[in-house]
């Protein structure tokens, strides 16, 4: 018997035809011989999905024998993208997949297409978690992700007349064969109500009775390692209403109110809150967040109870890595469950929980720092309160023995911030109770220790780390770029860089060589090819393929300056405008491509939006200007898309003003890709160019330190004439909108004070893109840089990252398959 169960399914043409058809018959009752593109991508995800389970029930089993100390990481993003390319690569059977199915009569990249991004999260933070899965997996950690199950993932973004459209993206609609539900795998999760407080042989007891209880229903979802077994399980929660009938409500005769607002409760994991800096104060949100916690937090106590009587082993058996301070109210919750269900007295619940919170910080503006009204908490979460009270109180204690009468202070420090309307600091909550806390880039970490968190820094140094970011080269590399990838395993030799990303330095003993350069090349036109059509399709315009291709895909936002970019493409225009038929000869051509979703309630983000449409409108039919320049905007921007955009980059703009971006990780999907960098002395562009050297980058403008300076000189400051010209067309109505377009003029000058600096900065922003013009035309210098760039990116793989977490913050070992 255990034999049967030994055999995997064989992947072999046959086997995997039959698994598919199988599927197609058993699962989506089609018929065998008839199924579409759909169906196909459907039956072919379930046969991959049986794939995934074989491998993710031995990984339970081993863990099951082993009990590991294990790794819980808990986000509220998790922007997976699609999964089934992913996980075939990872997996090792792409090949035998796509013969299978050109037997079958499919094309395994139509079928790719059809599925739907999983979008999850709104951008880094998201999109960080689904890389760190992937590496968890791959390096063999006993690792589990937990998040939300939303119904609604980020909004899906059309364009009407240059304006941004924002629609619900029913992700699940056509259903998700990757995910299992667990219909027995469920939590009660409480909320508001009233605590009584009860003494009981001299002991006081707390029973929260909850005013409203809702239920967490499990949906798995296997992520393979890459060359392991190892499968882990991302575990996402979806509300649904609670069996248990409240008998006042029910009793009142009003039937169907009652339970008209049990389906309420499936809101909570409706949607996904997109980045738009206003959920703060959100019920709701706060609300997601507790479901998060509370439900994961249960399953975890309840796996660790299976193999455990007390909660002595529990640190040396559990790490929860806080994807920010989002689920941070999990400390407050552990310590309910301890002390109320577990009957643990204070100190040994404080001392378990503090022994197994870690948390990361990714943001720099110090609003980003989530803050509750006390009030709210009051009401949603009375017992939460009463201990966050009691951790804050003797925290407090603590600190005006260190710092006496220091009332300032002590009031930055406290948890609870004082005033006319009190607010719970989440961020102060987790410092207070985690033992460590990390910065995601070199320059994020030396900004929190001296600024952010400066207070707790000075206090206690030694839970301060960093752990620079990265990315997944198995999607960002493998699967996104596969003629890149096989030309680099053909040139290095091997393909171990999948798992060792730094064998890619290997190349720069190539870089020279003409025959790799060729090659190289040409993978990257054919990717261009490729983006090309793509970009016919959605706008009808046709682009040169030969023409540098200059792309910034990311979050619309002011401090990551795509409104410097457009006045540099205006200013480019302008130029070749009043250029001589001669001079134009001279001129290097470029397609200038943007995308990316404005947060919904982020006006100025969404005029950036339409003044990239029409700046477009205007010089990509202006037969002065042909082929020398054109800007297309890509609308939609997810995980799929820049998927397509990045292999076909020749440079990508990352210009935030410096002090602004904590990270930044699409610099490091560009940089491994061969695609040049453009960029300010931000983030994680500084760390690139110490590995790839400035001369295989283009930086430009002052550094963070500079940056307060800068801004206090700026009342007086007065840009160039040329960036002045370009605002005044703007201004003037060149490109049409005059008026929608001057809030956003009066951001750089006039009544604004350009906080960005884009006026600053202007003049090095064209130096350094004459600097990309001049490399160019020079072929095989510009070949031989983008074989640098990815040569240098050795250290920018998730795998180095959670590595680095794993054995400096969770102390947890991998779990090897015999
Ligand atoms: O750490 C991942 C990613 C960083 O690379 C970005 O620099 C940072 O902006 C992003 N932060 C978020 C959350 N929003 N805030 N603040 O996505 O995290």
């Amino acid at each position: 018997m255990y034999k049967l169960m030994d055999q995997y399914l064989k992947n072999d043409t046959f086997s995997i035809q039959k698994n598919i058809v199988d599927h197609s018959e058993y699962t989506l009752a089609r018929s065998r011989f008839r199924f579409d593109d759909f169906e196909a991508y459907q039956a072919t995800a379930y046969s991959v999905r049986d794939r995934l389970i074989e491998r993710w029930n031995d990984t339970h089993s081993l863990m099951r024998e082993k009990d590991p100390k294990r790794i819980y990481y808990l986000s509220m993003e998790f922007l997976m993208g699609r999964s089934l390319l992913n996980s075939i690569v990872n997996i090792g059977v792409k090949g035998q997949y796509a013969d299978a199915l050109k037997q079958l009569g499919f094309d395994l990249e139509i079928l790719v297409e059809q599925e739907r991004d999983a979008a999850l999260g709104n951008g880094g933070l998201g999109r960080l978690a689904a890389c760190f899965l992937d590496s968890l997996a791959t390096l063999d950690y006993p690792a589990w992700g937990y998040g939300l199950r939303y119904e609604y993932g980020m909004f899906r973004q059309t364009i009407q007349d240059g304006f941004q459209l924002e629609h619900p993206d029913y992700w699940l609609n056509f259903g998700n064969p990757w995910e299992i539900q667990r219909v027995h795998t469920t939590y009660p999760v409480k909320f508001y109500g009233h605590v009584d407080e009860i003494q009981e042989n001299n002991k006081k007891t707390y029973i929260w009775t909850p005013g409203e209880t809702v239920e967490a229903v499990a949906y798995d979802n296997p992520i393979p390692g890459y060359g392991t077994k190892n499968t882990i399980n991302l575990r996402l929660w979806a509300a649904k209403p609670s069996g248990e009938l409240e008998l006042d409500s029910f009793s009142t005769g009003d039937y169907v109110n009652a339970v008209l607002s049990k389906q309420r409760a499936e809101t909570i994991s409706s949607i996904l809150y997109p980045d738009d800096r206003t959920y703060q104060g959100k019920e709701l949100r706060l609300k997601q967040q507790v479901f998060l916690v509370s439900a994961s937090l249960q399953d975890v106590v309840r796996r660790y109870k299976d193999f455990h009587s007390d909660f002595a082993a529990f640190p040396q058996k559990v790490a929860f890595q806080l994807n920010d301070t989002h689920p941070i109210i999990g400390v407050a919750e552990l310590m309910r469950i301890l002390l109320d269900e577990e009957k643990l007295d204070w100190v040994k619940s404080w001392e378990i929980t503090t022994k197994v919170f870690s948390f990361t910080n990714h943001a720099i503006l110090p609003e980003a720092l989530e803050k509750w009204p006390l009030e709210l908490l009051e009401n949603l979460l009375p017992r939460h309160l009463q201990i966050i009270y009691r951790i804050n109180f003797y925290f407090m204690e603590e600190m005006k023995k260190k710092f006496g009468d220091d009332l300032v202070r002590l009031s930055r420090l406290s948890i609870i911030e004082e005033g006319e309307k009190k607010n719970v600091r989440m961020a102060n909550l987790a410092l207070v109770s985690c033992h460590t806390v990390n910065g995601v880039s070199k320059s994020h970490f030396e900004f929190i220790k001296s600024s952010l968190f400066k207070d707790f820094h000075d206090m206690w140094p030694h839970k301060f780390q960093c752990k620079t970011n990265g990315v997944t080269q198995r999607r960002w590399m493998a699967c996104s770029n596969p003629d890149l990838s096989q030309l680099i395993t053909k040139w290095l030799g091997t393909e171990a860089w999948l798992k060792e990303l730094d064998l890619l330095l290997g190349l720069r003993l190539h870089a020279n060589d003409y025959n790799l350069q060729e090659q190289w090349m040409k993978v990257r036109r054919s990717n261009k090819s490729r983006l090309a059509a793509y970009i016919q399709i959605i706008s009808g315009a046709k682009v040169n393929v030969d023409a540098m291709f200059d792309v910034q895909i990311k979050r619309i936002h002011e401090y990551k300056r795509q409104f410097l970019n457009v006045i540099g493409i205006i200013h480019r225009y302008d130029c070749i405008k009043n250029m001589t038929a001669e001079d134009r000869k001279k001129v290097v051509p470029r397609v200038c491509i943007l995308g990316g979703k404005a947060p919904p309630g982020y006006e100025n983000a969404k005029r950036i939006i339409k003044l990239i449409h029409a700046v477009g409108d205007k010089l990509n039919n202006d037969p002065d200007v042909g082929d020398l320049l054109k800007l297309i905007f890509i609308p939609d921007y997810n995980v799929s898309m820049a998927e397509l955009v990045i292999p076909a980059s020749d440079i990508s703009q990352h210009l935030s003003t410096a002090g602004s971006e904590a990270c930044g990780t699409g610099n490091m999907k560009f940089a491994m890709n061969g695609c040049l960098i453009v960029g300010t002395k931000d983030g994680s562009n500084v760390e690139i160019q110490e590995e790839l050297g400035s001369e295989n980058m283009f930086l430009f403008g002052p550094s963070a330190e500079d940056i307060p300076e800068l801004r206090t000189e700026q009342k007086d400051f007065q840009p160039v004439l040329e960036f002045r010209r370009v605002v005044g067309m703007i201004r003037k109505g060149v490109f049409g909108n005059a008026e929608y377009f001057q809030p956003l003029c009066d951001t750089i000058d006039g009544a604004g004070d350009d906080y960005y600096l884009l006026g600053h900065d202007f003049p090095s922003y064209l130096e350094a893109q004459a600097a990309v013009d001049k490399a160019f035309v020079d072929k095989k210098r510009w070949a031989e840089m983008s074989i640098l760039s990815t040569a240098g990116c050795g250290q920018f793989s998730t795998d180095r990252t959670i590595r680095e977490y794993a054995e400096e913050i969770w102390n947890v070992e991998p779990l090897r398959h015999s």
